[in-house]
C-alpha cells in the first residue's frame, strides 16, 4: 500500500502551476492504479478553456466557489464546495474560479505527468 501526503507533493514536479491552476498530482499513471488523482487549486477571477478530449475527469469541489461553463449549450453551471462535475462527454468547457477553489480531480486514463494544455485546451494522450 502506499501512503501520499499532500505535503510529500507540494514543491516537487509533482507539483505543476498550468498559471491559472495549481495542480498537485497525488497520483499518476506511475503509481499503476488506472486513475491519476489530484488537488487543484483554480485562481480566483480565472477563465481557463479546458476540452479533455482524450480523458474522462470528475472534478470535486472541496473548497470556494466558481462556475464551469459547458461550450456545447453555453450552460452557466454553479460550483461551491460540495459540488461534483463529470466530464462523461469529453465535454469542452470553462472552468472559471470565481474564489480560490480546491478541486479533487480524477482523470481516466491516468496523467502521466507531463502533459500541458495545448491551445485546444486538450490534453495529448502520453504512452509511457
Ligand atoms: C479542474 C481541472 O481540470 N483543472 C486543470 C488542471 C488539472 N486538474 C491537472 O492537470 O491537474
Amino acid at each position: 500500500m502506499k501512503i501520499v501526503k499532500l505535503e510529500d507533493v507540494v514543491g516537487t514536479e509533482q507539483e505543476v502551476n498550468g498559471g491559472n491552476w495549481t495542480s498537485r498530482r497525488l497520483l499518476l499513471a506511475k503509481d499503476g492504479m488506472g486513475y491519476s488523482v489530484h488537488d487543484t487549486i483554480i485562481k480566483a477571477g480565472t477563465e481557463t478553456h479546458i476540452w479533455y478530449q482524450n480523458h474522462l475527469e470528475a472534478v470535486y469541489c472541496i473548497e470556494g466557489k466558481g462556475e464551469v461553463v459547458t461550450l456545447k449549450d453555453n450552460k452557466v453551471h454553479p460550483i461551491t464546495a460540495g459540488t461534483l462535475y463529470a466530464l462523461d462527454e469529453h465535454d469542452e468547457h470553462l472552468l472559471r474560479g470565481i474564489t480560490d477553489m480546491r478541486m479533487v480531480c480524477v482523470f481516466n486514463p491516468p496523467i502521466t505527468g507531463k502533459e500541458v494544455h495545448d491551445e485546444n485546451g486538450v490534453y495529448p494522450l502520453v504512452n509511457e
